[in-house]
């Protein structure tokens, strides 16, 4: 092996934002722009590891970036060791607490450093963590938000035609129940009935409302309900699990691997889908697949298409992956699909690299 070894020399964070193609329309908010930190990790030996944070709004780019920054210097000097990084990390009082911003920012350093010994061992990262190279299956989460029914299913095709999928995501959760059910005929109209729909509600209705809508729909042969509440009423997510015919997926909101174990253990959902950014980078999905691997639980992904793809590579229960390719702009080459499933590139780390000219024009 080329090195043996490597030393965190610095981190140096971007800000940059970029227009999204289909504003998002959910009960999250709504978004016309997709603001980005871009993280470069430097070692002593001349590896860059790259990896990059989705924070939703701009706002929060102010005070994520520090965060990172603070951490890193409290790394200089020392082993570029995923492990040994997440657990300082978030042992350190650098962060204030394990969840929120604190996994986050650990999570931007940990996915970078595990590029960088990817790298330097010319390896792909999905090779590198001891799997193969290949497809992981994705559905296409680029569109169907709560826009206007009557938009639905001209999008529904091409959505599926961007990558001959056979999955795709919508948005539920409309004042009526009827035009939740309308949205769904308008799209299986259009796309017919073999095509997978995750239906995602962003957390957006009270236990309440939720019984109600997801008994509602509990018949209309849906793939998943995911998130229909807040994402920490445990015992509202154990009670709708228990009730519902469809699987209720959880887990993009997981800030790391113990609330998946708890969620897994307590029943409170039939699938997982954690996201690279709250579980923990690579470290927290390792350990958070192992889980749900032994508990039998299916894990989709949440963002983060391109390193996610390694792990899947390497997790027990890969279910489905998360496909939007909202960062696809900054990178020089942006991973490719193949019949409804993307490709893991073989290149040494984990395939992101920056497109500079695009960077300079986009960044904030
Ligand atoms: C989501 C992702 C990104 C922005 C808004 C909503 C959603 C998903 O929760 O699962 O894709
Ligand atoms: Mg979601």
């Amino acid at each position: 092996m080329k090195h043996e070894k490597l030393t965190l020399r610095k981190v140096e964070v971007r800000p940059v934002s970029l227009p999204l193609t289909r504003p998002i329309v959910s009960k999250v908010g709504e978004f016309v722009e997709w603001p980005l930190i871009l993280i470069d990790l430097y070692t002593e030996e001349g590896i860059v590891g790259h990896s990059y944070l989705e924070p939703y709004i701009r706002k929060s780019v102010r005070y994520l970036m520090p965060a990172i920054l603070d951490l890193a210097e409290m790394l200089k000097g020392q082993p570029v060791a995923p492990f040994d990084i997440y657990q300082k990390g978030t042992n350190s009082l650098h962060l204030v607490g394990r969840e929120g911003m604190s996994m986050i920012a650990v999570a931007g350093l940990d996915m970078a450093a595990w590029d960088a010994l990817a790298k330097a061992a010319g390896m792909p990262l999905a090779v590198f963590l001891g799997g193969t190279l290949g497809p992981v299956p994705a559905y296409n989460s680029n569109g169907l938000w709560l826009t206007p029914v009557e938009t639905l299913a001209e999008e529904a095709r091409e959505l599926v035609d961007e990558g001959g999928f056979r999955g795709l995501k919508l948005r539920l959760g409309r004042d009526r129940v009827d035009d939740d059910i309308a949205a769904i005929a308008a799209i299986r109209e259009a796309v017919g009935s073999d095509m997978k729909l995750m239906c995602d509600f962003n957390q957006g209705l009270t236990l309440g409302e939720a019984l109600h809508r997801c008994h509602a729909l509990d018949d209309q042969g849906l793939y998943w309900l995911e998130e229909p509440i807040v994402y920490n009423n445990r015992s509202g997510y154990v009670q709708l699990t228990r009730e519902l015919k469809t699987p209720v997926q959880i887990g993009e909101n997981f800030y790391g691997p113990r609330a998946l174990y708890e969620a897994v253990v307590g029943g409170a959902c039939d699938y997982v889908m954690p996201d690279m950014m709250r579980i923990g980078g690579v470290t927290g999905w390792l350990r958070s697949a192992a889980i749900a691997g032994a508990a039998g639980i299916p894990v989709s992904t949440h963002l983060y298409p391109e390193v996610s793809a390694h792990v899947m590579r390497v997790t027990e229960t890969a279910h489905w992956l998360e496909w939007q390719n909202w960062a696809d702009p900054l990178l020089t080459e942006p991973f490719r699909l193949e019949n409804g499933s993307l490709v893991v590139p073989d290149r040494p780390g984990n395939g992101i690299e920056w497109n500079e000219d695009v960077i300079k024009h986009h960044s904030l």
